[in-house]
């Protein structure tokens, strides 16, 4: 295989591993490198406006931004040019055993910054964004924790992940920055009948088993969306934010593969049985 061959399908495996709204968008790519995005110097002084453990990757999150911007977004208002939002990527600290330390509150700790990603709105900016991909007048850029551009990140996936939340301006924690998130309690499974809990990253149960027909509804308890992403078919349910719920209907007998259309590593199945 040429070296040139060996990138495309390290490409596409990469683009596959994104779930069904990858593929829909395969063609069209940013590249990478520098763009008009430069490294937020200062980024930490911003305001700290949310955080969210990662347990799939491992990692503890944390997301800046500048005042005006969390100003805009409490009075309903759009985000103002010039916001840069920053997500820091830190490691987290892990026990013997390679699990994550939990502090107090039961949240994880922060251990190497590992990478600094930030996204940027500026009129016209997403001009030169492929339409298929653009998130409006966002552009996004992936550095070191050091201030380099990271010349490895895939920016083409930035924007596919963050394209279904057009509706929130792209951000897919814009209630939090609004700060307006369901509380703990609304966001308790109701245990109902075809219900799965969305919880720590994983679905409970991981297995579950319906009648032909019936419906199957998610509720999501962790701090971050999910969506439900059927594999081998376009299914997919509506993005779930904190305390939302979302239901599939599944007509055919048969087992259903299904993963988090946002974090690929969570998969869960349905096992569906023939109408009696
Ligand atoms: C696999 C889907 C996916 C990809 C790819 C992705 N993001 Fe995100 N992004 C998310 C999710 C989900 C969150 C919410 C936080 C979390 O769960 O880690 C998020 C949060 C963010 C935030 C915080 C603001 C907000 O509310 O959305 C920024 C900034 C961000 N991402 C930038 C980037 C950049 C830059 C890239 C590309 C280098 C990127 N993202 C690629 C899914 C993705
Ligand atoms: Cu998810």
């Amino acid at each position: 295989m040429t070296i040139q061959a060996g990138r495309m399908a390290a490409r596409a495996a990469a683009l596959a591993g994104l779930g069904a709204a990858a593929v829909v968008f395969a063609q069209a790519t940013v590249a990478p490198g520098p763009n008009k995005l430069k490294f937020p110097e200062g980024w930490n002084q911003g305001v700290l406006y949310a955080t969210v453990d990662r347990p799939d990757t491992k990692q503890y999150r944390e997301f800046y931004t500048s005042p005006e911007a969390v100003q805009a977004a409490r009075a309903g208002k759009p985000i103002p040019h010039g916001t840069v939002i920053t997500l820091a990527a830190y490691a987290a600290k892990l026990d013997a055993e390679g699990k994550p330390v939990k502090d107090a509150n039961g949240r994880f700790v922060k251990d190497k910054l590992v990478a600094v990603n930030s996204m940027l709105k500026g009129e016209g900016l997403g001009a030169d964004i492929p339409e298929s991909l653009r998130n409006g007048d966002w552009i996004y850029q992936s550095f070191t924790p050091d201030g380099q551009v990271n010349d490895k990140a895939n920016l083409t996936a930035c924007y596919q992940c963050h394209l279904p939340f057009a509706k929130d301006d792209y951000l897919t924690n814009l209630a939090k920055l609004a700060g307006r998130f369901p509380s703990q309690a609304q966001a308790a499974p109701a245990g109902g009948a075809n219900e799965v809990a969305v919880s720590g990253f994983a679905f409970g149960p991981g297995t579950l088993k319906i009648t032909a027909g019936q419906k199957v509804t998610w509720v999501n308890a962790d701090d971050t969306p999910h969506q439900i992403s059927v594999v081998g078919s376009s299914q997919r349910s509506e993005l779930m934010l904190k305390g939302q719920s979302a239901s599939l209907q599944f007509d055919a007998a048969g087992n259903i593969a299904y993963i988090c259309g946002l974090h690929p590593t969570m998969k869960g199945s349905i096992e569906v049985a023939a109408k009696p």
